[in-house]
C-alpha cells in the first residue's frame, strides 16, 4: 500500500534546486529528503525541491506536473515490495519550456540555499581534473554565456546573477560517480567563471561551497517491463515511478556554505573525509558493476542478475572486490570489507531489478577512470595480480565490435563513440588494443606507457577473443594469482 504523505506539502519551500530528474535521483536524493520530511522529530520540515532536466525529459517534468507533483518509488527485493508515495516537489523546470533564463533565475533567488547535481559524469565536461575547454558544449556556452546549454554553464550564469542581486551563501552537492565529485566541480565552475570574468571567479570562490559526496543505489533506467511491474503493485501507471533496491547509502561531507536540510534524519551520513567512502563504493561497486556488464553482455547476459546466476561470473566477482579492489582501498574505519562485499553480492542478485548489463555498459569510456586506473596502478606499483581488472579493459575492447558472442546487440552508447567505431572498424588484435589504451582521456600517460599494463591488457584480451568471455574468466579463476 502507498503511505500516505506525512509532512505539510504546503509548507514546502523552494529552498533547494535539484539538477537532473532522472530515475536515480527520484529514487535516491528526493527519496531521503522525502524520509527525512516524514521524520516524526524533523525540526524544519520546510525543505522543498524544484527539479530541473536540462536537455531530454521535458515530457517527465510535465506529466509530474499532471500528477501534482507527486511520484511513486517501488523499493524491491526477492523478499517483496515496499511503496512510497514521494512528495518533497515544489516546482519543476525546463530550459525548452521555461525559457533559458528560468534556471538561472531560479539560481539567483535569495531563498535558494542548495543545489544538487545528477548529471553523470560525462555533464562535468572534465580533463586532466578541472574543465574541459575544448568541449564543444562548453566553447559554445563561453561564446555565449547568457544562453548556457550545459550544466557548468547553467550553473555559472545563476551565480552571475545570484552576484549581481547581491544574494549570497549557497551550496552546490555533486552526487555523481567520481571521486572527490565537490572538487571536480568546483573545479569546472571556478575554472568556466574565471574564463569569462575573473571577478566571478573570485566571488564564487568566497561564496559557494562544493561539498563531496558518494551516493550509492541502484536504480535501473526505467524500462516498459519495469512501468508494468510497478503498476502491478500501484494498480495504474505512474509516468515518473521507478523501481529500486531497498538498500540506500548516501555519505555527505560535512561542508556546506549556509543551512542543510536534515538529511541524517532520511538516511544520510555526514562524514568529514569522504576519499575512503567513494573509493570503496566506486572500486567494489561499481568497479563489478562495469565488470559483469562488459564481460556479461559479451556472454550474452541481459541482466546483473543473469550474470549472478551463472557460477564463473558470481565467483569472479567476489575476488575482483577481495582480490583486486579491497587492498586498494584507503583506510577506512569500522568498514567491514568482507560484509559489504557479501552484501554487494545480494545486491547484484537482485532478481526483482533487471538492472541491463548494456545500461551499465554505456558511457564506460567515463567510468573507467575512477573504477580501474587507480587500483590497477596499485597493483602495478606492488608487483600485484590483477587479471580480472586486465580483463574489464579488454572487454571494452571487444565491446565495441557491436555484437556478443550470442549474436545479441552490443550498443556503444559513449560520448567517445564515434572514435570508438572508428577504432573498431580498422583495428583487430594488439593494434586495437594499442587504439584503445591512446585515449587519453581514459589511459593516462602516466599509466599506458607503463609496459607491464599494456602487456597484462593484450593478453586479456587475446584470451578473451580465443576463447570467450566466460571461458577467459574461469582460465584466472584457475589461476593461482600471487
Ligand atoms: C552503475 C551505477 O550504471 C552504472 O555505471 O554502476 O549506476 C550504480 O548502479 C550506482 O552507482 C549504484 O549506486
Amino acid at each position: 500500500m502507498t503511505n500516505t504523505i506525512p509532512y505539510d506539502r504546503n509548507a514546502l519551500r523552494p529552498r533547494w534546486l535539484h539538477i537532473g530528474f532522472g530515475a536515480f535521483a527520484r529514487a535516491h536524493i528526493l527519496m531521503v529528503l522525502h524520509r527525512a520530511l516524514s521524520a516524526p522529530q524533523a525540526a524544519e520540515r520546510d525543505w522543498g525541491v524544484t527539479v530541473a532536466r536540462l536537455n531530454s525529459g521535458r515530457a517527465e517534468l510535465d506529466a509530474l506536473e499532471a500528477e501534482g507533483r507527486l511520484y511513486h518509488v517501488a523499493e524491491t527485493d526477492d523478499a517483496g515490495v515496499n511503496l512510497h508515495a514521494v512528495a518533497p516537489v515544489v516546482g519543476t523546470l525546463h530550459p525548452a519550456r521555461d525559457g533559458s533564463d528560468a534556471i538561472p533565475d531560479h539560481i539567483a533567488a535569495a531563498e535558494l540555499e542548495l543545489i544538487t547535481l545528477t548529471i553523470t559524469e560525462k555533464g562535468y565536461c572534465l580533463a586532466d581534473g578541472g574543465l574541459n575547454q575544448t568541449d564543444a558544449a562548453i566553447r559554445a556556452d563561453l561564446d555565449d554565456p547568457a544562453k548556457p546549454r550545459s550544466a557548468i554553464g547553467v550553473l555559472v550564469e545563476g551565480l552571475a546573477r545570484r552576484k549581481a542581486r547581491g544574494h549570497g551563501a549557497l551550496t552546490i552537492l555533486s552526487c555523481d560517480n567520481l571521486m572527490e565529485n565537490g572538487h571536480l566541480t568546483r573545479a569546472a565552475v571556478t575554472q568556466f567563471a574565471r574564463l569569462r570574468e575573473p571577478e566571478l571567479a573570485d566571488w564564487i570562490e568566497a561564496n559557494v561551497a562544493f561539498p563531496s559526496s558518494m551516493v550509492d543505489r541502484i536504480v535501473p533506467a526505467m524500462t516498459e517491463a519495469a512501468h508494468d511491474r510497478l503498476a502491478s503493485h500501484l494498480g495504474r501507471r505512474d509516468p515518473n515511478g521507478v523501481v529500486c533496491e531497498p538498500f540506500l547509502q548516501w555519505a555527505i561531507e560535512n561542508d556546506f556554505a549556509g543551512a542543510r536540510p536534515p538529511l541524517e534524519l532520511g538516511g544520510a551520513q555526514w562524514v568529514k573525509e569522504i576519499q575512503p567512502w567513494e573509493a570503496m563504493k566506486l572500486r567494489m561497486l561499481n568497479g563489478s558493476h562495469s565488470f559483469l556488464a562488459l564481460l556479461g553482455g559479451i556472454a550474452g547476459h541481459a541482466t546483473i542478475d543473469a550474470c549472478m546466476g551463472d557460477p564463473v561470473f558470481a565467483r569472479a566477482v567476489e575476488r575482483l572486490m577481495l582480490e583486486e579492489a579491497a587492498p586498494t582501498l584507503p583506510p577506512l574505519p569500522g568498514a567491514d570489507i568482507p560484509g559489504y562485499s557479501r552484501q554487494l553480492l545480494a545486491r547484484f542478485s537482485n532478481s526483482e531489478l533487471k538492472h541491463r548489463t548494456a545500461q551499465i555498459a554505456s558511457d564506460t569510456s567515463q567510468k573507467l577512470p575512477q573504477r580501474f586506473v587507480a587500483p590497477i596502478s596499485w597493483h602495478l606499483d606492488r608487483g600485484g595480480a590483477w587479471p580480472l581488472s586486465a580483463l574489464v579493459l579488454a572487454g571494452w575492447m571487444r565491446w565495441i565490435d557491436g555484437v556478443g558472442e550470442n549474436g545479441n546487440d552490443l550498443p556503444i552508447s559513449d560520448p567517445l563513440a564515434d572514435e570508438l567505431r572508428a577504432i573498431a572498424a580498422s583495428t583487430q588484435g594488439e593494434e586495437r588494443v594499442d587504439a584503445v589504451l591512446g585515449l587519453r582521456s581514459v589511459f593516462p600517460e602516466g599509466l599506458a606507457s607503463r609496459p607491464p599494463f599494456r602487456a597484462g591488457v593484450a593478453a586479456a584480451y587475446d584470451s578473451l577473443r580465443i576463447h570467450g568471455a566466460r571461458a577467459a574468466i574461469d582460465r584466472v579463476l584457475g589461476q593461482e594469482t600471487r
